[in-house]
């Protein structure tokens, strides 16, 4: 289910590691995929999205098809912190955002969304069926329903219901996202801990390259676990969560929403990309505006951004070290651990 994540000290990746049976963190190199497609996506979940994206890439379908339907899988794991499973707002109810991106600069966004299983497909149709690129709240339902997507029951997983009950103990408002917050009691938000045992993520963001060269991508989230009633962060705003120019690259990102707003965040790395810097070197440009911006703050502050360009390279960069992406092409479907700003 859910998260929240911490920034951890050495020390404790290391305990921490032991305890859920993972090695401690060590950045790597960008995966070098051999042609296209290729797909990438956020944390751990993406591994299960590529999957799903890939039946559609491996059959030389569209990106824009692909990267619907890989994070669909997400949606749909109610085991996951993205989707209806989600960890609610401070005031019990799961409020949802995705935005989509194709080829052609079509895209739509959907923000503020309650009781809709799949955010990421309304997002579609808004797109493709009227003439705005953003509908919100209320309006987005309606628009949901009429389109035929059925009106899901309001009711808390039984891991949301658990978090959130234990968030009410403080109720501490402490808008710390993005942060591996495994078990700290001191931030307002709950631990995102599986059944199994593992440690998830509240956001899927993902982008593709299809077999005709041609990029798309989407960003689905249940966004800031207990947050203020009615707040968005980056994730539906296509710029900041999301964006794809087909001559040059597409980008996501994930984390603190706020400060990937602030600096137009998966935008201005596909306008790196465009200056000709490898999506490493444009995403780690990137934090470094907001690491110049947030200061002495940045150790609070998560962020990380995931980028591919039109020669189907890939590259990441996060502010902390803990994020990792997931990656499917021909000839490579793994887990990276993305380089960071502090080590
Ligand atoms: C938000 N960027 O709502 C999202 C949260 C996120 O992993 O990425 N969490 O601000």
């Amino acid at each position: 289910m859910i998260n929240r994540r911490k920034f951890i000290s050495a020390s404790a990746v290391s305990s921490l590691a032991a305890l859920i049976g993972k090695k401690a963190w060590a950045s790597e190199a960008p995966a070098i995929v051999k042609g296209k497609p290729v797909v990438i996506s956020t944390w751990d979940a993406g591994l299960a999205a590529n999957k799903g994206a890939w039946e559609i890439l491996g059959k030389s379908g569209r990106a824009l098809d692909a990267v619907e339907a890989g994070v669909r899988v997400t949606e749909d794991s109610l085991n996951c912190c993205v989707g209806l499973g989600a960890n609610p707002d401070r005031d019990g109810f799961v409020t949802l955002d995705a935005c989509i991106m194709d080829e052609n600069f079509n895209c739509g966004s959907v923000a503020f969304l309650e009781r809709i299983k799949h955010p990421i497909s309304v997002a579609r149709r808004v797109m493709e069926k009227t003439p705005h690129v953003m509908l919100v709240g209320s309006g987005a339902q309606q628009f949901a329903v009429a389109e035929g997507f059925p009106l899901e029951e309001q009711k808390l997983s039984l891991d949301a219901q658990r978090s959130y009950e234990e968030w009410l103990k403080k109720s501490e408002y402490k808008p710390v996202i993005n942060i591996e917050n495994k078990g700290n009691a001191s931030t307002s938000f709950a631990p995102a801990k599986l059944a199994n045992g593992e440690w998830n993520h509240d956001t899927i963001g993902m982008v593709a390259m299809d077999a005709n060269g041609n990029l798309s991508g989407s960003c689905t989230t249940s966004g800031m676990g207990f947050k203020m009633r009615g707040r968005l962060g980056d994730s539906p705003i296509i710029g900041a969560g999301l964006y794809v120019d087909n001559e040059v690259g597409a980008c996501t990102a994930t984390g603190q929403g706020e400060d990937v707003i602030r600096v137009s965040g998966s935008h201005t790395v596909v306008e790196l990309m465009r200056q000709g810097l490898s999506p490493e070197a444009a995403c780690k440009k990137a934090i470094e505006r907001i690491v110049r911006i947030k200061k002495d703050k940045i150790k609070d502050i998560q962020v990380a951004f995931l980028a591919l360009n039109k020669k189907g390279q890939v590259g990441a960069f996060a502010i902390h070290k803990g994020f990792s992406y997931a990656i499917k092409s021909n000839d490579v479907e793994k887990l990276v651990n993305a380089k960071s700003w502090t080590s």
